[in-house]
């Protein structure tokens, strides 16, 4: 989120490649309104499709796309294609100039024909009012942003060039945004028009992959069945469940069948994160029970078993640091932007010689031990099933995949950062201590998440299986995770 392209580029070369990571999403590339304060969220607001933001310019993005497809590691951009800016007038962050009242955009140009309007949406304010009405939905404002009329030819066309130039560059997909407030059909006519890709970087006759924003929770809101020919989904459910899970409020037992059979879509078709830019400050959910950055032991045993489980194709948040400002339940500073300088210019990542970085500026979540060793467990277990489940009838589970890898959690109730006065359990029952069919043949593993495998050495714990597949597994209520996991290629040679 928010990073710059120079920097995006050398994290491919230093990092995201190197530990395996398949792809990087960037935050939306093209002009957008520059807004007081500078938030976030101006980077949905679009002015035209210029490639320019605060990121970098057009020249310093096709630089990063290279570097990162010359280490396997793709590109996937988050398209805004629903709207332009709300209704305020300014520039772009390309220099142009864009009036929303009066919705004229002369970088693209749009003009207010291109918009949908008293014609086309029936709310008094062209607002969206009832958000399971598919034509407010699709044809009034989201927010006020001014709203496209995807039925114009025009409109696809700009878009469509917009789309293929990206393609072009060599990008490998796109992160829709707000897929529930455009027409399948309008979606559908402009995908299928995309050009193959780059053959520099791709096979031949290869198509984007392209996920969706479609938030549904079940009921009659829009059912993202409407758009699974188009690609992916964000299976919204996904982050809710787990979360939910993890929180306390549903028993790590019964994730044992997680998936279909809890009523989301098909794995096959799903798209899933734990965090997202939205989801860290409260939007798309509460804050107290989104689980972000701020709660990082429990942010990390939600992503690892979403790694862990054979379901959907993740992505991990790596984000910036803000001052979360609470109140009533809302954070005063959900806006706030990415780190800058004095005139605005976002901050570099800084990376130090001991692989430590500028903290207080940047996350970086997919640098921490336990998010990127799991990645390395996900690519490592591929798609062996889910075998051996284990549980205590209660908050501890462990299960294998296939015999490739082996995870347990511990999550007896105050395991985590929940303060819980009216606990009277004794220790002994909080902890983990099993032996457990690991399903790994015989040998000495080191555990990938209190510590890594170097050299021939486990700089963690060491978790050894018997002939049978049988080891002794121990997670104590008060570890700095919660959880254990180890894989065929976290083996010690003797
Ligand atoms: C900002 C201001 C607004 C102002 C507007 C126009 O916050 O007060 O009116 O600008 O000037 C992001 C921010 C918005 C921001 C917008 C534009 O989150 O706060 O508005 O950028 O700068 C719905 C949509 C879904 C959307 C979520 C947030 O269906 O598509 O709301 N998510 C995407 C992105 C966001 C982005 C946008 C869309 C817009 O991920 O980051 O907005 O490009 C139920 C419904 C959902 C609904 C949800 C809202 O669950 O079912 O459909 O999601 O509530 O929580
Ligand atoms: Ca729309």
């Amino acid at each position: 989120m928010e990073w710059k392209y120079d920097d995006i580029g050398d994290e491919c070369e230093r990092f995201l490649g190197p530990y395996g990571y398949g792809g990087v999403q960037v935050s939306p590339v093209n002009e957008h309104a520059i807004m007081d304060g500078r938030p976030w969220y101006e980077r949905y607001q679009p002015v035209s499709y210029v490639i320019q933001t605060r990121s970098g310019n057009e020249r310093q993005f096709r630089r990063m796309v290279e570097r990162c497809n010359r280490m396997g590691v793709r590109v996937y951009v988050d398209i805004v294609l629903n709207h332009m800016t709300g209704g305020q007038q300014g520039f772009g962050t390309a220099g142009n100039r864009f009036n929303g009242h009066e919705q004229q955009y002369p970088g693209v140009p749009f003009t207010p024909e291109h918009f949908n309007g008293p014609e086309s949406c029936p709310t008094d304010n062209l607002e969206i009012i009832d958000w399971d009405d598919p034509v407010q939905s699709r044809n009034c404002r989201l927010f006020g942003l001014r709203d496209l009329k995807h039925s114009l030819e025009y409109v696809r066309q700009k878009q469509i060039a917009f789309l293929n130039k990206l393609i072009d560059i060599g990008v490998a997909g796109f992160r829709c945004d707000a897929s529930t407030h455009m027409w399948p059909e309008d979606l559908k006519n402009i995908f299928s028009r995309l050009n193959n890709f780059n053959v520099q970087f791709f096979p031949p006759n290869s198509r984007p992959f392209i996920y969706h924003e479609i938030i549904y929770y079940g009921g009659s809101g829009i059912n993202p069945n409407e758009y699974i020919s188009l690609g992916r989904i964000i299976e919204f459910r996904f982050w809710k469940e787990i979360t939910n899970v993890f929180r306390g409020n549903n028993q790590l037992r019964w994730l044992r069948n997680f998936g279909t059979e809890w009523g989301l879509i098909d794995g096959t078709n799903a798209f899933i994160m734990i965090d997202s830019h939205d989801l860290r400050v409260g939007h798309n959910g509460q804050l107290g029970f989104n689980i972000n950055c701020f709660e990082p032991r429990l942010l990390k045993a939600a992503t690892a078993f979403m790694l862990a489980w054979n379901y959907g194709i993740p992505r991990i948040l790596s984000s910036y640091r803000w001052k979360q400002i609470i109140k009533d339940g809302k954070d005063l500073n959900e806006w706030v932007g990415p780190p800058t300088d004095l005139f605005g210019n976002i901050i570099s990542v800084k990376i130090n010689p001991d692989k430590s970085w500028n903290d207080e500026y940047w996350i970086c979540e997919h640098r921490w031990r336990q998010i990127y060793n799991m990645v390395r467990f996900r690519s490592i277990v591929g798609d062996e099933p889910i075998l051996n489940w284990w549980d205590n009838g209660d908050n501890q589970i462990a299960f294998s995949r296939g015999h490739s890898g082996f995870i347990a959690f511990n999550l007896q109730k105050s395991n985590m950062n929940i303060i819980d006065n009216n606990n009277t359990d004794n220790n002994d029952s909080l902890e983990l201590r099993q032996r457990l069919q690991t399903g790994l043949p015989a040998g000495t593993y080191c555990d990938i998440i209190s510590g890594d495998l170097n050299g021939n050495h486990c700089t963690g714990k060491t978790i050894i299986v018997d002939e049978n597949g049988l080891a002794d597994i121990y997670i104590g209520h008060d570890e700095s995770d919660i959880f254990l996991a180890t894989h065929l290629d976290a083996k010690l040679s003797k």
